[in-house]
Formats: structure tokens, C-alpha cells, sequence
């Protein structure tokens, strides 16, 4: 039978997003899609927050960085909740590198040509639910 639970993912709209009057034309996919809601905050993240957030790749060649774009302006965080949302959303999103993300997708049809800045990709997503239940207790603990 098709596992059909309903999850919780995180989505942050990155600096670009924001920075590019995007946050309305992602939200409304996200929505169009079916997913709710469930929390919503802009904000800017301060280091230590971003190290936690990208653990997995400190001390990579991007990393400092990705950190450096991350807090270069407010970022969107949201709490999405549908079923199979975190890998829906991730298709939603499109590849990584927006020069190859697929027409249709967030990063294919409003990612720029940036050249070498990858980073700029618009949108986060978490990619499983152990990455989901972290990060969103990361961004909204205590709230
Ligand atoms: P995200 O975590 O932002 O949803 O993106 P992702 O899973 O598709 O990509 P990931 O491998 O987790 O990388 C996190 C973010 O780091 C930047 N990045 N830069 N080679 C590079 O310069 C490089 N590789 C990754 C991107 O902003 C990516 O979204
Ligand atoms: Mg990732």
C-alpha cells in the first residue's frame, strides 16, 4: 500500500529569494501544491543558527561561502506540511544548481545564470524527515 503520512518539511526562501520580490510567486507554488502553512518567519540568520543548520558541510570549499550569502540579508523560514511533502517540495525545488534545475521547477523557472554562485538557488528544502524534525526545531524552537 502507498505510504500516504503526512509529514513536515523546512523551506527558507535565501537571501536571493527575498531580495527578488520572490516570496509570493514560491509561497503560491507551495500552496498551489497543496501543502499547508504551518509557520511562517522572516529573519536573519547569524552564524551560529547557519552552522547548525548546514553542519554536514562545514569545512567543505563552500561552505564559508554559502555562510557568507546565508546571512547577507533576511531569509524566509516555513514550515510546509502535506503528505510526502520533503521529497515534493525538493521536486518543487529542482537540481541544486539552478543552470540545470528543469523548466517547472522554482530553481529552473526563477533561478538566474549566476555563473559559479551555486548558492544563489532561491530556496532551501530539508531533504529527509530526520533533516526536517532538526532543522524546524532549529529555526523555530520555542515558538
Ligand atoms: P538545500 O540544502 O539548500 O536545499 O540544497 P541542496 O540540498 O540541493 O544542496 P546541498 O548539497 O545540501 O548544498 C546546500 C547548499 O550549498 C550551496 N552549494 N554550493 N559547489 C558549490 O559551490 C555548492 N554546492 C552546494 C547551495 O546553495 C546548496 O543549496
Ligand atoms: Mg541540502
Amino acid at each position: 500500500m502507498t505510504d500516504t503520512a503526512v509529514e513536515r518539511t523546512l523551506i527558507l526562501v535565501k537571501p536571493d529569494g527575498v531580495a527578488r520580490n520572490l516570496i509570493g510567486q514560491i509561497l503560491a507554488r507551495v500552496e498551489a501544491k497543496g501543502y499547508r502553512i504551518v509557520a511562517l518567519e522572516q529573519r536573519i540568520a547569524d552564524a551560529d543558527l547557519l552552522a547548525q543548520h548546514y553542519a554536514e558541510h562545514v569545512g567543505k570549499p563552500f561552505y564559508q561561502p554559502l555562510v557568507d550569502f546565508m546571512s547577507s540579508g533576511p531569509v524566509v523560514a516555513i514550515v510546509a506540511e502535506g503528505h510526502r511533502v520533503i521529497e515534493g517540495f525538493r521536486a518543487l525545488a529542482g537540481a541544486t544548481d539552478p543552470t540545470r534545475a528543469q523548466p517547472g521547477t522554482i530553481r529552473g523557472d526563477l533561478g538566474r545564470d549566476w555563473g559559479l554562485k551555486v548558492q544563489q538557488n532561491l530556496v532551501h528544502g530539508s531533504d529527509s524527515p530526520e533533516s526536517a524534525e532538526r532543522e524546524i526545531g532549529l529555526w523555530f524552537s520555542g515558538r
